[in-house]
């Protein structure tokens, strides 16, 4: 029996938005898990879907029963929904987005000069994920700054040119704007421009076309899936532009490309956005934000998320489903290469680093393979390493997440965070860039919870690791290790955070430093 009452389905609505759409899709077409359209549901049947929803799977679907996040009964209900017609979500208009936005202090009314005597460019904005706030931690006392409110389950910040702003986006598509010249970091303004959203950046470039430092921003949506400009010192919305398309290799028509991450060109007033159901890659150069030209380039199903080589000129970014990486050349405005990975990469924005045999290379962390696979990025000095999976580092177990370096460490950062073995999912691992074939060492960041992403303090002597802890649980609701890169001992606990994952430091942010 698959009927639902009113409440019942209303109910599954909400949680499939919030826990299953951004694997799943909205429309549950797939991408990162499979489609979980009524032709494929109705076949495997209640029995069979309350199954998976309780224990997952090893490719990297949740144990929503076993963690306990839902009953047995609950995912009755959830297996019950997914048998059903996926509910058609609404659109939004300019004016709908309007109608949400709140300049809350004008740019008038704001400090000339950094009104903080704080070093105000190690500040970390750290996600509290269950909260719907970023904390600003004062990267050199450890103080929490402030904690701000903002969207749904955050999921990035990004900064602006300068560093002086931050652009916070939540799960839910709420923009806010945080100035870090305030003495005390305050919401400036806020706008939501969708209903499921996962990226933000922000225009850096300066030269003859023009000075757009600090100017815009741009939101990457999953639905409506399109991408919004605003401007980046009030966050009016003033463009969108939709992603419907087809898809890069059958030209079949995609309802629901969702626009995944999104970098600003160190080069030209251009963003490079990834589409990732139809595999495009789009370089948008805005300029006129009211009418960008795109330039749309062929890449694979289904892209996700990357990060630029230590030159700044390419950038790497996963095509999870084709289990490549896709190079975009941002200088000359192409792809130079499509590279075979093991199965689904999840680079983060990645780690770069000297190899000492293959030179320069970009490492991506993988949630269907216990490795690190680092692909040589240097094509004029070691050519015969370039865009090429050169070497290959085990790891104890899958469901890596992420991974990080700095220029000025010895050693690569890797986590688990989605190994369904607690004690994995709170370890992490280093490997010394001298002798990358092995890891150097692994061990448990914290007694409970699970060890999420690495930041980075701005002198790149600090590595900041957060623990995932659980909103209702006192004492286990998170916390970050501060750990001394060099002698990989514990330095600091920032502790009573809730749910802390990803940190972003100003400087880094600004910079991409990774
Ligand atoms: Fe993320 C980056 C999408 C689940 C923490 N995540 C990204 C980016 C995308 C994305 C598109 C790249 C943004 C950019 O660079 O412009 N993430 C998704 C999903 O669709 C997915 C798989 C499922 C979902 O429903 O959202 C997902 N992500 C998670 C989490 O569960 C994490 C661990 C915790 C959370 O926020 O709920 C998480 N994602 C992060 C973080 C980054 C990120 C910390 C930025 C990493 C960085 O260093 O840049």
């Amino acid at each position: 029996m698959t009927n639902l009452s009113e409440e019942e389905f209303l109910w599954a609505k909400q949680v499939y938005f919030e826990r299953c759409a951004g694997c799943h899709g909205t429309l549950r077409k797939g991408a990162t898990g499979p489609a979980l359209t009524p032709d494929r549901t109705t076949a495997m049947g209640t029995t069979a879907l309350s199954a998976i929803i309780f224990n997952g799977t090893p490719r990297g679907m949740p144990d929503w029963g076993k963690q306990g996040f839902f009953t047995p009964e609950q995912i009755d209900i959830l297996a019950r929904f997914l048998q059903q017609e996926p509910p058609a979500p609404p659109e939004m208009s300019l004016e709908q987005m309007k109608n949400s936005w709140r300049l809350l202090v004008s740019p008038a009314e704001r400090p000339g000069a950094p009104a903080t005597k704080r070093n105000w460019q190690n500040y970390f904005m750290v996600t509290l994920r269950d909260v719907g706030q970023v904390a600003v931690i004062d990267g050199d006392t450890y103080e929490v700054v402030s904690n701000v409110d903002t969207g749904y389950a955050v999921h990035i910040t990004r900064m602006s040119a300068t560093g002086r702003y931050a652009y916070v986006i939540g799960r839910d598509g709420k923009l806010a704007l945080v100035d870090l010249w305030m003495e005390t970091p305050t919401k400036v303004a806020e706008v939501q421009v969708c209903y499921d959203a996962r990226s933000v950046e922000v225009s850096k470039y300066e030269g003859p076309e023009g000075d757009f430092t600090d100017r815009l921003a741009v939101v990457g949506c999953y639905w409506p899936p399109h991408f919004v400009i605003l401007d980046g010192q009030t966050l009016e919305p003033m463009n969108i532009i939709s992603t419907h398309g087809y898809t890069v290799d059958t030209k079949e028509y995609h309802p629901e490309p969702r626009v995944t991450s999104i970098v600003v060109s160190h080069y030209k007033p251009e963003w490079i956005i990834n589409v990732k159901e139809i595999g495009q890659i789009w370089l948008v150069n805005y300029v006129d934000p009211f009418a960008p030209q795109i330039k749309m380039l062929r890449a694979a199903r289904y892209l996700h998320d990357g990060g630029w080589d230590a030159s700044r000129r390419y950038f790497l970014v996963a095509a999870s489903q084709s289990n490549k990486v896709a190079v975009v050349d941002a200088l000359e405005g192409k792809i130079a290469a499509l590279v075979d990975t093991p199965k689904i990469p999840h680079p983060g924005r990645e780690a770069n680093w000297i190899d000492p045999e293959f030179g320069p290379v970009w490492s991506s962390a993988h949630l269907g393979d216990p490795a690190i696979v680092s692909i040589g990025t240097d094509p004029e000095g070691h050519a015969e390493s370039a865009w090429k999976a050169v070497r290959v580092t085990p790891l104890p177990g899958a469901g890596s997440l992420f991974i990080k370096t700095h220029p000025n460490s010895q050693w690569i950062w890797v986590d688990m965070t989605l190994k369904p073995d607690p004690v994995l999912a709170r370890t992490i691992c280093v490997i010394a860039k001298q002798q990358p074939t092995e890891l150097y060492r692994c061990w448990e960041a914290s007694s409970y919870g699970r060890a999420v992403h690495f930041e980075y303090n701005a002198a790149g002597t600090e590595v900041w690791v957060s623990i995932w802890g659980d909103a209702s649980k006192p004492g286990q609701t998170g916390e970050i290790v501060v750990y001394d890169d060099a002698t990989l001992t514990e330095k600091a606990h920032i502790p009573n955070l809730i749910t802390p994952t990803g940190k972003f430091n100003v400087f880094n942010t600004v910079g991409d430093i990774y």
